[in-house]
């Protein structure tokens, strides 16, 4: 299987993150989103991350990936079988990956207009979504030390890699000070060897 990502994707982090503690062999091509590229050959959205299959189907959207390496290569487990516990997972999972939508959608505003042209309003729309999102995010964690049951999930996978991008990238998105159970727990994840080997690079 062939892994389509870029450096900075922390989507595509949550995938490469899971491929290195299940040890799954896979080839890696990094994309450059910004310049001229191939990718729409291989996933027509045009996004990252997008792995292409042996048997020639390709997977897009970081949960299905997700999904797919979890049943096939169950060791160790992300999502859990339990149902009650699976659907857990895949709420934080869910708000994690919404809440980053918004930081993008504040990004992408950004990048593509200049200070005159951006809109005020989107703007504090997507920063409504951000706040409530990691505030959801915050008191559904509390003080344990991962998101659902005893164990490492997509959830706190997915919380540290967009955290990891948020932190470097654009902190302003994320006051530490207001979120201090999140950042405990994206801390702690960073000290992973995973973590480290796919840490995204200053702008
Ligand atoms: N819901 C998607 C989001 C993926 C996504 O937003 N990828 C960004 C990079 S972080 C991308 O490829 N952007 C390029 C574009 O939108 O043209 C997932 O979970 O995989």
């Amino acid at each position: 299987m062939k892994l389509y990502a870029s450096l900075a994707s922390s989507f595509a982090r949550k995938i490469r993150v899971m491929l290195i503690e299940k040890n799954i062999p896979h080839e890696l091509e990094m994309i450059n989103l910004w310049e001229p590229n191939d990718l729409k050959k291989i996933n027509p959205l045009g996004k990252v991350p997008a792995l292409a299959l042996d048997d020639g189907r390709v997977l897009i959207n970081s949960p299905l990936i997700a999904d797919y390496l979890d049943g096939r290569f169950p060791n160790p487990r992300f999502i859990p079988e339990d149902p009650e516990l699976r659907i857990e997972v895949r709420r934080r999972e869910a708000l994690a990956d919404g809440t980053m939508d918004a930081v993008s959608a504040s990004l992408y505003e950004m990048r593509f207009h200049d200070e005159t042209q951006r809109s005020p309003a989107w703007l504090e729309r997507q920063r409504g979504k951000i706040d409530a999102g990691f505030s959801a995010l915050e008191s559904m964690l509390g003080t344990r030390s991962w998101c659902v049951g005893d164990a490492l999930s997509l959830a706190d996978l997915a919380i540290a890699c967009h955290l990891g991008f948020i932190n470097l990238r654009a902190p302003q998105f994320f006051p530490r000070d207001k979120f201090p159970n999140l950042t405990r727990l994206w801390s702690g994840m960073e000290q992973r060897e995973s973590m480290k080997q796919t840490a995204p690079p200053p702008a």
